[in-house]
């Protein structure tokens, strides 16, 4: 009974001090497993006189439960302690703010694109495309522009073999369609054209959106209701716009297109250098020999047809000096449309 005791005393002054499960499971195995100090003194019961077995024997069972108890108590305190320390650790705070999704957004080129093909097609025009690649022929020739003539130097071409280029304007396109379809006809052409050219303010390759409308008497006043109308939808309403006299090959009379500036209004500053007026459009009426290449009667009909620069466009609407902006896709630069 003395052997009994001591083992109890021992085992609870051992548990106590535990401070890790792995030893508190040595302890277990040590007092309670199955070669523990409790079970071998089971095996000396049968050595004992009958009248004192089922007292040792309840000692015994007696002992082992009360170290089974101190067992489980410590065991549990154990646990509660691991879940307190990872709650600590994890703890998350659902009054926080949530993290904005960043959105994609559209191009400000594709932006101002999509705004001038709505506007014209608000006026009644239909869109068609065609390819970069292009013959001498559509690019040139078909517009009046021969061979060897000094107009040539109003693009710096870049050529892919023999005949073959790539379209400095979408005007060719405009050739496809009329040797297509006849009039009436009022079709815009938005698409990448390519030049030798590269600065702040020219791009090897940009965008253009060039139009044409042929019916029987159209006349300069349609030219310039349907020019005004286009920019004052994009510019406002409020802004002036002047027709001032210039060439193209193509057209006769031609004629480029100014707006009262957007950055001053038309007092004059850097934007448009002291003139009050920036230069937006080219346009004209179709020459009779284009109707010539492309089988249209001159006598019968007329038309007018134009050309603007989209990046052009986008660099005035948004106040932007440097047109490589538009192609490095840096994401500070692209967040702000
Ligand atoms: C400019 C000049 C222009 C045209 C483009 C054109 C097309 C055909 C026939 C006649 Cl098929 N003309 N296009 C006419 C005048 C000007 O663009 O400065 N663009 C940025």
């Amino acid at each position: 009974m003395e052997r009994v005791r001591a083992i109890l005393d021992e085992a609870s002054v051992m548990i106590s001090g535990v401070e890790d499960q792995r030893t508190l499971e040595d302890l277990r195995v040590k007092y309670l497993g199955k070669k523990g100090l409790l079970t071998e003194l089971i095996k000396y019961l049968g050595d004992l006189p009958a009248a004192e077995r089922p007292k040792m024997g309840k000692a015994i069972n007696d002992a082992k439960n009360q170290i089974q108890h101190l067992i489980s108590d410590k065991q549990s305190r154990f646990e509660d302690l691991s879940k307190q320390k990872s709650l600590q650790k994890d703890i998350l705070d659902i009054t926080l703010p949530g993290r904005a999704e960043k959105t994609g957004k559209i191009h400000p080129i594709s932006r101002v694109m999509n705004e001038v093909l709505e506007v014209f097609s608000k006026l009644g025009f239909s869109i068609a495309y065609g390819p970069d690649v292009e013959t001498d022929y559509y690019n040139f020739e078909a517009l009046n522009i021969p061979a060897h003539h000094p107009s040539r130097d109003m693009w710096s071409t870049l050529y892919v073999e023999g005949d073959v280029l790539l379209r400095t304007h979408t005007s060719p396109v405009q050739i496809r369609v009329m040797e297509k379809q006849n009039p009436p006809l009022a079709v815009v052409v938005p698409g990448r054209v390519y030049r030798r050219d590269a600065d702040v303010t020219h791009s090897t390759v940009f965008h253009q959106v060039e139009g044409f409308l042929v019916d029987r008497d159209v006349t300069f006043g349609d030219l310039k209701g349907a020019l005004t109308s286009f920019l004052h939808y994009i510019f406002g309403r409020q802004k002036k716009v002047r027709f001032r006299p210039s060439y193209f090959p193509f057209t006769e009379p031609s004629a480029e297109v100014d707006v009262q500036c957007v950055m001053c209004g038309g007092d004059g500053c850097r934007i448009c250098k002291g003139t009050g007026w920036i230069e937006i459009l080219g346009s004209g009426m179709i020459d009779p020999n284009v109707f010539k290449y492309v089988k249209y009667d001159p006598e019968k009909f007329s038309g007018f047809a134009f050309g603007l620069g989209i990046e052009r466009v986008a660099m005035l609407k948004y106040g932007i000096d440097d047109i490589r902006l538009f192609y490095q896709n840096d994401l500070r630069f692209l967040r702000q449309f």
